[in-house]
């Protein structure tokens, strides 16, 4: 099947590529694009997708000790089989057997099958299955690390985890969030949260973010200078994007035991103006 599978029915259109399982366009009908992707951003097999929506396993970040390379696990770099599509659905797959050669396998060399099921209509929905297929129980991190285009993001607000507690990866420590976030530097934080999220973008538009399976939600703005110092981010671009993750992040891994699963999905909808 082809590598980008394109999407185009009533409610929406949608881009989904094999390369990662990366959904780079998610635009529902009469409406703006929701997701942001680089205008540098690399499509190259074998490197990060900057933008739409990166799938993070079996690690997220540098891992449970700070240690695991490349930064949030080989998925996103690896090219996934597309098994199904519909109208209106793509699904695809990556197992041990298609990352034998891939940077990090070394490092979690387990036997899995991971299933990403896209979903493209007035709600764009992804869920991320993973399926122990060997004979031994293994732990997992994973997320999906989904990038917003918002109108500036000084006016940007997020609703959903006041009362959370927050690993910051800025400042260092943890914190309780206290009411809407808002955005005034580089912000890196893990909250530990199953809430739904309102993101409100600083033009009255609303994007709702409905998410299962997902202990944490990270919330991630580079900012000016760390926008800067990456190659495929334009330098204004930091002022247009939020990234809003479901994940299980360190901490939250998730065990599976042979033959076991595991669904982390996420649901985003554009709710009307109240
Ligand atoms: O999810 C937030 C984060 O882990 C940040 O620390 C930031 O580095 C971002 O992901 C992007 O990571 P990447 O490896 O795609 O450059």
């Amino acid at each position: 099947m082809s590598d980008v599978v394109r999407i185009d029915n009533p409610a929406a259109t949608g881009e989904v590529h094999a390369h990662g399982a990366h959904v780079t366009d998610w635009t529902p009908a009469g409406a703006e694009p929701v997701l942001w992707l680089s205008p540098l951003a690399d499509l190259t097999p074998g490197s990060a997708i900057r933008g739409g929506v990166p799938v993070c396993f079996p690690w997220f970040g540098d891992g449970p000790d700070d240690a695991y390379e490349p930064k949030h696990g080989f998925a996103r770099n690896a090219i996934w089989t597309v098994v199904e599509t519909t109208d209106e659905s793509v699904r695809l797959r990556l197992t041990d057997a298609d990352v034998t050669d891939l940077p990090g396998r070394d490092r979690w060399q387990h036997a899995f099958t991971l299933e990403l099921v896209v979903t493209v209509g007035a709600e764009l929905a992804l869920e991320l299955t993973c399926t122990n297929s060997g004979a031994e129980d293994f732990s997992y991190g994973s997320a999906l690390h989904t990038y917003f285009r918002v109108a500036d993001i000084g006016r940007t607000t997020v609703a959903g985890l006041g009362g959370a507690t927050y690993l910051d990866k800025v400042a260092g420590g943890s914190a309780v969030q206290d009411g809407p976030i808002r955005f005034t530097g580089e912000t890196d934080r893990v909250y530990e949260s199953v809430a739904d999220v309102v993101v409100e973008d600083g033009s009255g538009r609303r994007i709702m973010i409905i998410k299962t399976g997902s202990a944490d939600t990270v919330v991630w703005n580079p900012w000016q200078d760390r926008a800067a110092a990456m190659a495929d981010f334009p330098d204004d671009g930091w002022a247009q994007m939020l990234c809003i993750e479901a994940a299980n992040a360190a901490g939250h891994e998730i065990t599976l035991a042979p033959g076991e699963s595991h669904t982390l999905s996420q649901r985003i909808k554009l709710p009307s103006t109240p």
